[in-house]
């Protein structure tokens, strides 16, 4: 609930084509009384297949967790898109913790400042912008979202494809999607997997994970269909979908910053530039800075049903190409 109250109070201010389910529309008719039970029953018919810490089902091309599928399924029933909601999106382990810091900071910039008493600073940010799909656990609590005040800052795995519709960009909402190295981010999903999953005994090797990544199968892959849905998307329409590369993002992070402020509508006025507020976003949301934070190492955050993470688990070197140091194992 705190994490709830939390987000709440901060927010005041290539395409799979294969259809391998009719689970949505199905799952699209189903009464709300009865919709916990029968998504439960869509999501236990869905192919399954093990091989990372945790079990994956096929649900429209993506290998996703069975829970987070039962998040989505609700979402597509229950979901009310706003014409003001920023989305943070992008592959597991790219960078979504660092871009849910940097836009709760642009964002709730006038409401909060950089000193002692900023969020930041006792909350994790998984804590400050939630993930759609993954803070319930049955439809009732759905509920929260639709409590949150406008603008809502949310963050989701989804991909594209499988948002609720009218999907929240076609209704004036944005999305920022993060894509990074897919050789990095499988070195980050191993390591964090072997965090929570009870280590290389149920998570395999790092070549066997590399392998299993390649062929696609991976938590919310295939990996570059997820990037390509939005960065296709974006193109099209760069006023709704802005696609940022984490290697970019590290290599000039004020510059991003200040392009991420211009999209979400939050840009820096000259003065905020010339005191160099900009930089002051970079530094509070570095990962040297948040990783050093007793409010990101000790204690859990707890995510679903059973699965509870570590803080720390989510800081783990924050460099670009970490995967050159693992080419050996
Ligand atoms: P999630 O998908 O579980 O939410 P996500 O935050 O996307 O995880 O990715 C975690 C990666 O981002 C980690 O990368 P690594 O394993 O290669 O180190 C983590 O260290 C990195 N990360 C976390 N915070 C930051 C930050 N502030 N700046 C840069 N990278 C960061």
């Amino acid at each position: 609930m705190q994490r709830r109250a939390m987000a709440a109070q901060a927010t005041e201010e290539g395409s799979p084509t294969t259809d391998t389910t009719s689970s949505y529309d199905e799952a699209a008719a189903i009464s709300s009384a009865s919709q916990d039970t029968a998504i439960t029953a869509l999501v236990s018919k869905l192919p399954r297949r093990e091989g990372w810490s945790q079990e994956l089902v096929l649900y429209k091309n993506y290998w996703i967790n069975p829970l987070f599928v039962q998040g989505i399924m609700r979402l597509q029933t229950s979901f009310k898109p706003r014409h003001d909601d920023i989305i943070l999106t992008s592959n597991p382990k790219c960078g979504t913790t660092w871009m849910k810091a940097l836009a709760f900071t642009i964002t709730n910039r006038s409401r909060y400042e950089f000193g002692n008493n900023h969020p930041l600073l006792s909350h994790h940010p998984q804590e400050l912008v939630l993930s759609m799909e993954i803070h319930h656990d049955t439809n009732d609590e759905l509920n929260y979202l639709e409590a949150l005040p406008s603008p809502r800052l949310l963050a989701t795995h989804m991909p594209l494809s499988l948002f609720p519709q009218p999907s929240s960009i076609a209704i004036g909402g944005r999305i920022v999607y993060v894509c990074r190295e897919p050789k990095d981010t499988v070195v980050s999903w191993w390591h964090f997997a072997n965090k929570f999953g009870g280590g290389e005994q149920s998570t395999g090797n790092l070549e066997s994970a590399i392998d299993t990544f390649i062929q696609g199968f991976s938590p919310y892959g295939p990996f570059w269909e997820h990037c390509l849905e939005y960065r296709r998307q974006s193109i099209t329409s760069s006023d709704k979908i802005l696609f940022l590369k984490y290697e970019d993002m590290m290599s000039d992070p004020v510059k991003h910053v200040i392009k991420l402020a211009m999209f979400l509508r939050a840009p820096f006025s000259t003065k905020e530039e010339e005191d160099r507020v900009p930089e002051e976003v970079v530094r509070l949301c570095s990962f040297e800075k948040l990783s050093g934070l007793r409010a990101n190492q000790k204690g859990e955050t707890i995510r679903t049903h059973d699965v509870v993470l570590d803080k720390s688990a989510f800081f783990r070197k924050g460099v670009v190409g970490d995967w050159v140091n693992h080419m050996s194992e």
